[in-house]
């Protein structure tokens, strides 16, 4: 049976019949009987007289008063989610609504809940309306004014967007606040906090002088893990200011971290809400990848305030509007602060392993969608990070001037506006007088874009040419593709392995690293370079410069070649990784359980040579030393047998670090440091250096080696070492990973996101027996299907990382987790959606898998009582 959704379409867009002068709202909390009055203050949009339609659900409605009057049964209707009043009038009205909502019961995490006895809103994307009923589209934009009224006791902290205006004691021992924003919002940018909170408080001086208040909301508890948010806050403030030339807005920023949420952190206008997790750190508990997710999650939280605050979107089709602009921006920032290639290879990575298997599978969708059932589902990987390559590629084409001039434009004209994708792509057209409009394929087009290569040197001519062919395979939406339009950033060495600083035949010059940027829009173009005396070395896409798979055939020599002399470290590290990525695909080719995989001598070479090099960046080094993803690699094979990829793997691995035990340890020891934790670039890479060397070592089971992982253990002053440890012991030997979990345990079972770290080691744990563990860990007391966090860290970790066990060809895994969805859907379906991801890439196993899949797909399907949000996801999965 497939349950009938309502597919909502972008073609079917309309303007809103009514808008918003003025918002004001009343809260009265209670945990299981809060009421909410709210006055809006309306104005017909058009001139036909249309019926007022407000979004209502989850909510009891207990009064609707029009113009002063109360309206009887009969005047209004009130049914599937929408209040209708059909008689309105046809100029400036005032309508009030009371509403009864129960928080206490909020599990899904949307609209007004409680975490941890804290009252917490979240409205993104349509939250709100199981608040009160409103017009909950993005392109109503209003002025809120927000009462609080709670127990004092209980909720001595009362805050909304915008700024105090007044607060004072009730009688029984309630008190009130309330709040006012002057900017215009729409109502998923509202937030309410209530609670038993302590604030941690600092100042930043705007460009132009201003004062800021900051403010960061925690429990008692956590008050002294907020230092590195608080200095990453003031970071991604003067960041803003001296790149976007952005400045902040408001008096006071705020920010609130709670212990359940959906996802990572919300941008709510002066109110940021947060997962914990994206707040609290301090060297003992959190590790140096925390580090770096605060940093980036505050700055991407904070950036939010211009692009998707003061300029948002006109409809969630246009959700990429915001965020992949944003994504852009917090990349920037982190690779500002830190170091930017290490950036961009991670970034790279995310996209290569997650959005390319997005667009590969059932979900694919292009950056702005064309319809959708459950928005909630389109907060995905191409809408985010795809979304910021195509920014990214705008950034190419035009350079860092023009498309600074592009985004002053894009300011200038739509600050206090909901606008769409065209918008912003017209003021980076208008700025630079540049044609993008074959560019805006990458916004209506879903597929991942694949690039032939071929080249040849005409000797006569001294003319090198670089043939290429574009292909985008079908996706659900479109067979056929039209040719999209990228930049090619294009790099050449001579046999010896110096730089050469090409010229193109069209015009272009190299830049100080010998770079050309090159357009590419045919599907069938030649770039051709002259003046050249031999035929060069060529480096492709450098810096990753398109989000396109390359089909360029070249031999390990020349990829040890790139890999030793290519000057931009992307393509270092990339000639690597594709060297390592063909030695496994031969080695899972001629897989048999018998036989021992080996690994190429070129490439023990290369490794070898990235051990032996104290000049290159550690955390560059450390990066080059990770092998490709088990998702990766699975991508590139025509049927995945998820088992034998991971044991090629992982026998890889150990090969490896047999081969080259002692230059592990010397490099391991050399490491070793005296010098106090700091959060430092610097300092980061060494560890990770460091740590990626205790893994291969631990890797090596030889009689001893796991001593090494049991000393840092032991010794170790800062979570990031301590995890190193714990991790390499625990994949290495059962027994005493077990003793290390359970000392780890007795340390920090008070810290929930030390826990988390607890779980997700366990889940992902390479042994055998893991499945087991996990279910007994969902009867530990620190596990709860309640909380986001351990969900994702627990049953997340295994199902999407830990790949052997989790396609265990008896199908258990599977099994498993349809039975977490269902138990999960009725409390939380946002996060069961999210949870039933790997069912959706069904079609790229071997039938037995396939058909066990689809067993657990259709027994979700032939639920009656399935959320939307599963149901599409489902759904879509099943589609022939
Ligand atoms: N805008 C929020 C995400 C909201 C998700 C709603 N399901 C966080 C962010 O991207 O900054
Ligand atoms: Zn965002």
């Amino acid at each position: 049976m497939t349950i009938a959704q309502k597919e909502i379409f972008l073609k079917d867009y309309t303007v809103p019949p009514h808008l918003l002068d003025e918002v004001h709202l009343r809260f009265e909390l209670d945990p299981q009987q809060t009421r909410v009055h709210s006055t809006l203050i309306c104005r017909p949009n058009s001139d036909a007289n249309q019926p007022l339609r407000l979004n209502g659900e989850h909510l009891t409605l207990e009064k609707v008063v029009l113009e002063g009057s109360a309206l009887k049964e009969g005047e209004y209707t009130f049914s599937d989610g929408i209040l209708e009043i059909c008689e309105v009038p046809d100029k400036v009205f005032t309508i009030e609504i009371t509403t009864l909502i129960n928080p206490s019961a909020n599990t899904a995490l949307e609209g007004l809940y409680l975490s941890s006895g804290n009252y917490c809103t979240q409205c993104e994307a349509e939250g709100f309306r199981r608040i009160t009923c409103f017009p909950d589209r993005p392109d109503v934009m209003s002025v809120f004014t927000t009462t609080i009224v709670a127990d004092k006791t209980t909720c001595p902290v009362l805050l909304s967007n915008g700024n105090l205006i007044e607060s004072g004691t009730l009688e029984d021992g309630r008190h009130f606040a309330t709040w006012n924003d002057p900017f215009k919002k729409p109502s998923y940018l509202f937030a309410l906090v209530a609670g038993n909170l302590v604030s941690i408080d600092d100042e930043f001086t705007t460009v132009s002088g201003r004062t800021i208040e900051l403010r960061i909301f925690v429990e008692e508890k956590n008050k002294e893990k907020c230092a590195h948010a608080m200095a990453s806050l003031k970071k991604s403030m003067q960041w803003d200011e001296q790149v976007f030339g952005r400045e902040y807005d408001l008096d006071t920023f705020m920010i609130v971290a709670v212990d359940d949420f959906n996802m990572g952190a919300m941008e709510n206008k002066g109110l940021n809400v947060f997962n914990s997790k994206y707040v609290l750190a301090t060297p003992e508990t959190a590790t140096d990848n925390d580090f770096d997710g605060i940093e980036g999650v505050i700055g991407h939280e904070y950036f939010h305030n211009w692009t998707g605050n003061r300029i948002t979107c006109r409809d969630w089709f246009q959700l990429s509007l915001k965020e992949g602009l944003t994504v852009f921006r917090d990349q920037e920032f982190s690779s500002d602060m830190g170091s930017r290639a290490v950036k961009r290879i991670q970034d790279v990575n995310i996209i290569r392993s997650l959005q390319f298997r997005e667009d590969g599978g059932p979900m694919a969708h292009p950056v702005r969608p064309a319809s959708f059932v459950e928005i909630n589902n389109f907060y995905t990987l191409t809408v985010y990070n795809k979304g910021a390559e195509v920014i990214r590629m705008m950034h190419t084409l035009l350079g860092a001037q023009g498309f600074r001039k592009g985004m002053d434009l894009y300011f200038e004209r739509h600050d206090g506006q909901a606008v769409t994708c065209d918008d912003f792509v017209q003021a980076m057209e208008d700025a630079n007088s540049f044609d993008l409009g074959q560019f805006k394929n990458w916004y209506s087009q879903a597929g991942t874009p694949k690039l032939e290569v071929t080249t040849s040197f005409d000797d006569a001519k001294k003319q090198f040419t670089v043939h290429v062919e574009q292909s985008c395979p079908p996706t659900p939406e479109a067979t056929e593709k039209k040719p999209f339009f990228m930049p090619l950033c294009i790099g050449l060495l001579d046999k010896q392995g110096k730089v050469l600083t090409p010229q193109a035949a069209s015009g272009e010059l190299a830049d100080e690293a010998g770079t050309v940027v090159l357009p590419l829009s045919k599907e069938k173009q030649d770039l051709v370079f002259t003046g050249l005396e031999q035929e060069p070395v060529l480096s492709f896409l450098r810096n990753f410069s398109a989000p396109v798979l390359v089909d360029f055939q070249r031999s390990p020599k020349e990829l040890a070649f790139l890999m030793a002399h290519d000057p931009d470290p992307f393509n270092r590290w990339d000639a690597a990784q594709e060297l390592s990525l063909a030695c496994i695909l031969e080695q899972i080719d001629e897989y048999s359980p018998e036989k021992k995989v080996s690994v190429a001598p070129i490439l023990i070479e290369g490794i070898k040579a990235l051990l032996e090099d104290t000049v290159s960046d550690p955390a560059l080094l450390a990066m080059a030393l990770i092998l490709p993803s088990e998702n990766w690699i699975s991508q590139q094979l025509e049927v995945v047998d998820p088992v034998i990829v991971f044991s090629v793997r992982n026998q890889f691995r150990e090969q490896v670090a047999r081969e080259l035990a002692p230059l592990f340890e010397k490099r391991y020891k050399s490491l070793q440091t005296d010098n106090p934790y700091q959060y430092e670039t610097r300092q980061v890479g060494e560890r990770a250096l460091k740590n990626c060397c205790l893994g291969y070592l631990l890797a090596n089971k030889t009689d001893g080696t796991i001593n090494t992982g049991l000393e840092q253990y032991n010794t170790s002053d800062n979570m990031t070492d301590t995890m190193a440890a714990l991790q390499s012991v625990v994949n290495a030997d059962r027994e005493q990973g077990d003793t290390l979990l359970a000392d780890f345990y007795n340390k920090w079972h008070q810290d929930p996101l030390v826990m988390d770290k607890w779980l997700i080691l366990q889940a992902t744990c390479i042994l055998p027996g893991t499945l087991e563990r996990v279910r007994n860990l969902m009867e530990h007391e620190v596990f709860s299907l309640k909380n986001p966090n351990k969900v994702r860290s627990l049953i997340g970790a295994f199902c999407s990382a830990n790949h052997a066990q989790f396609h265990a060809a008896d199908g258990k895994g599977y099994a498993f987790l349809g039975d977490i969805i269902l138990t999960l859907d009725p409390l939380n379906p946002q996060i069961a959606a999210r949870l039933a991801t790997p069912l959706t890439q069904w079609r790229r196993y071997d039938v037995a898998r396939q058909e066990l899949i689809k067993q657990q797909l259709k027994r979700l399907q032939d639920t009656p009582t399935l959320s939307g949000d599963v149901g599409e996801i489902v759904n879509r999965s099943l589609q022939q």
